[in-house]
């Protein structure tokens, strides 16, 4: 599959080759180069986004029922062909192929999840304050979307942008990562498939700052839908040059409070998990865990035990290894500087803290999980977004105490509770500043409920019915009854 998607862009319902300077994509684990892809040149992406104005019209007026139609065979091509779309994912990400399954089996969900919600667009009837007129309030699709995605999710963060877009009648050109665009192109292959209109869906590859912010700045594009770095999120919203729609979804430093009164091997398992999954690489990666003394050395010594127990291998020729290769050496050196940093200032390592050894580590972006303990906030694993397979955990004495430290961050994303205390619950979840409280368990994210952050972590929604309201504008039409006024 990659050499049919190497060097191509995918524009007006087609693959073509692009013109512009290759750039090389490596395989984490291995170092070694799996294709290239094209700097898409401004011509290519001006024709991507008039292929996507001229298919907007046909498309938003169609029947919600033809889209729906649509995004359900999207799906089922999807599913149909996820075991070689995981292996794409897993060449150019370094999650281990059955994780990339996972992933790509959730975006046939998305597919589903929209397909459904199209056919459910309504609007409102509101009476007015006279007893002849009233206002109808009624969505339209906003126009042509500019998407911008990163690495770690390289599926699922293109597929709540597609799916909301499309089913809200919206055409989109998708700028995937650097990193990671052939798991895109594969998805346009699947868009070819299921035989979506030309031109409602393209993809343009490239860097950021040329080809990403082209389609920020582009005269044509009505919406950006971006996930990535807050400051990279900020530099668009700073240099968008028109008014347009933007949702940001940004990076968290998500903290988690477990209490005297939690099911502690759960809130252990909860925590391996959520940190460790994808190598941390997860905006919603728990990154820091504060822990009621009492419970705090028995916590510590579990979360150890169970961040050792993980096994990290090449995700491709061990398909299900817990966790892969790093996907490059800026998130790896960006782990091993915040443990540095800890280490330094009094933190102590509880688990892994180093590359795993053998032949098979030698070259790729391997790191081991790793739980530093009695961490305080100058520490930057407590305050910045490491972005990688590394906690830090901290014992608190009061609730007062924990809600202050999660909310000590400018970041909004997400936050994990541990009790088994009604009260505490209540309590502790309405007092945590953030757009997400996942309360003895660690699924922050579900398909069917909003999604977004606060302060800097973002603006807008993805996931669940207010994903797809991103997409849409309003329109009052006030209706007078009786006679036209005059
Ligand atoms: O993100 P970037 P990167 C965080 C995380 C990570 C850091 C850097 O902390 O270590 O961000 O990751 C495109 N105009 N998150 O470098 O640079 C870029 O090409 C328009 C959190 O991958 O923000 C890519 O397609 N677009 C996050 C996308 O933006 C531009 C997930 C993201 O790149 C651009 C990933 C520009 N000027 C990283 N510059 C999360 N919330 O999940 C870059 N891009």
């Amino acid at each position: 599959m990659l050499d049919q998607l190497s060097g191509k862009l995918f524009i007006d319902g087609d693959f073509v080759t692009g013109r512009g300077r290759p750039i090389p994509v490596e395989n984490p684990a291995t170092l070694e180069e799996i294709g290239s892809i094209t700097l898409a040149s401004q011509e290519e992406i001006d024709a991507a986004v008039a292929a996507a104005r001229k298919a907007f019209p046909d498309w938003a007026t169609a029947p919600a029922k033809v889209r729906a139609a649509a995004l359900h065979r999207l799906g089922e091509v999807i599913a149909a062909d996820a075991d070689a779309m995981a292996k794409v994912m897993t060449l150019e990400q370094g999650k281990p192929v059955n994780e990339a399954r996972g992933e790509i089996l959730k975006l046939a969900e998305a597919c589903h999840f929209y397909a459904e919600e199209a056919v459910r667009v309504h609007g409102e009837i509101i009476p007015n304050d006279t007893t002849d007129s009233e206002s109808h309030v009624v969505r339209e699709p906003i126009g042509v979307v500019g998407a911008i995605t990163p690495w770690n999710y390289p599926a699922e963060l293109i597929g709540w942008k597609l799916c909301g877009a499309l089913a809200a009648g919206c055409t989109i050109v998708i700028k995937p990562a650097e990193l990671t665009p052939f798991t895109a192109l594969a998805i346009a292959a699947k868009v070819k498939e299921a035989k979506i209109p030309a031109g409602v869906v393209n993809v343009v590859t490239g860097s950021g700052s040329v080809v990403g912010q082209a389609l920020v700045e582009h005269p044509d594009t009505d919406k950006i839908a971006f996930t990535g770095s807050s400051a990279v999120g900020l530099h668009i919203q700073k240099t968008c040059p028109r008014i347009k729609r933007l949702s940001l979804e940004l990076g968290g430093n998500c903290p988690m409070i477990v209490t005297a009164k939690a099911d502690l091997a759960a809130a252990i398992k909860g925590a391996a998990r959520r940190s460790f999954r994808n190598n941390g690489q997860i905006c919603i990666a728990i990154n820091r865990i504060y822990v009621e003394r009492s419970v705090y050395e028995a916590f510590v010594a579990g979360l150890a035990k169970a961040a050792d127990a993980l096994t990290v291998a090449n995700g491709f020729t061990q398909p299900d290894a817990d966790i892969g290769a790093m996907a490059s050496a800026e998130p790896l050196n960006k782990t091993i500087d915040h443990l540095k940093d800890a280490l330094a200032k009094g933190a102590r390592l509880a688990a892994g803290g180093d590359r795993p050894q053998g032949e098979a580590f030698a070259k790729g972006y391997f790191f081991r999980p790793t739980v530093v303990a009695d961490c305080d906030h100058t520490m930057k694993v407590m305050t910045e977004e490491t972005f990688g397979p590394l906690v830090g955990v901290m014992p608190f004495d009061r609730l007062e105490e924990a809600v202050k430290l999660s909310n000590d961050t400018p970041y909004g994303l997400a936050s994990y509770l541990y009790t088994q205390d009604a009260a505490e619950i209540r309590h502790l979840s309405r007092r945590l500043d953030y757009g997400n409280v996942a309360v003895n368990n660690v699924d922050a994210g579900v398909m069917n409920a909003p999604y977004g952050g606060r302060k800097q972590s973002g603006v807008g929604y993805e996931h669940g019915r207010e994903g797809m309201l991103e997409y849409f504008n309003f329109k009052h039409i006030r209706i007078r009854l009786d006679q036209p006024e005059g």
